[in-house]
């Protein structure tokens, strides 16, 4: 019953709470390169494992089974940060897709191709705990057979120490668009996309593609969080 509940949960959050609480959480921080808030796991308690593995379906979906160690599961009604308990929040490409309270996940719709999954521990209060600053988690890459859909919109931006080659990248999609973009980078950063969050790890001359449906109208900063640079505006309508 419990396990039920909790995807209850989960499935109303990703499709109407969500986006909603994504922005809140982007206002509640105040700052614009801290996302994300961290609580740093107690250093008087073992620091827990985290592993996860993903299993491609045809279907297009992925079974996920996160291996834990040093780690309990809160209840959702927990709101108190207190180690070593909490649960996960699930990545898929760089985007979260939801926050879990139990080790085996079913993603529908992930659709073919080649994903990363990524989860991080989350304390009850939402933060992610964190070692030295590090958020604690595992990722694993996966690739789901079949015929990989071309997106609607493919953006490309080069990025270097000093932001976007040329200047921010101004793009134009339509609502409801699969849209890719495409970052050549010469630098270690991460790029993240504001309010939709969608965040990429780039690494020195290599170039990392991000995959999302524009579902959210309006005018979004995409950046390097490292630098601080914004280095695209992405406006949906
Ligand atoms: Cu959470």
């Amino acid at each position: 019953m419990d396990n039920e509940a909790g995807h209850g949960d989960m499935a109303g959050m990703d499709n109407e709470a969500g986006h909603g609480d994504m922005a809140g959480m982007d206002h509640e921080a105040g700052h614009d390169h801290e996302h994300t808030a961290l609580t740093e796991w107690p250093a008087d308690v073992p620091l827990p494992e985290v592993a996860v593995s993903a299993e491609p379906h045809d279907d297009g979906s992925l079974s996920i089974h996160i291996d834990l160690n040093g780690f309990e599961f809160a209840d959702p009604t927990e709101h108190e940060a207190t180690a070593p308990r909490g649960h996960v929040h699930v990545n898929v490409d760089g985007r979260e897709v939801g926050m879990y309270f139990e080790p085996d996940i079913e993603l529908a719709d992930v659709g073919p191709g080649d994903h990363t999954v990524s989860v991080t521990l989350a304390a009850a209060d939402h933060s992610l705990w964190a070692r030295d600053g590090e958020p604690l988690g595992a990722s694993t890459e996966v690739t789901i057979a079949g015929e990989v859909t071309p997106a609607d919109d493919v953006i490309e931006v080069a990025v270097g120490p000093d932001g976007a080659a040329g200047g921010i990248v101004e793009a134009q999609v339509g609502l409801g668009d699969t849209v890719e973009v495409r970052i050549d980078s010469s630098v270690a950063e991460e790029f993240h996309l504001h309010t939709y969050d969608v965040s990429a790890e780039l690494e020195p001359g290599q170039v990392t593609t991000v995959r999302f449906t524009a579902d959210i109208p309006g005018v979004f900063e995409a950046e390097l969080e490292g630098a601080g640079i914004q280095v695209l505006e992405l406006t949906v309508s």
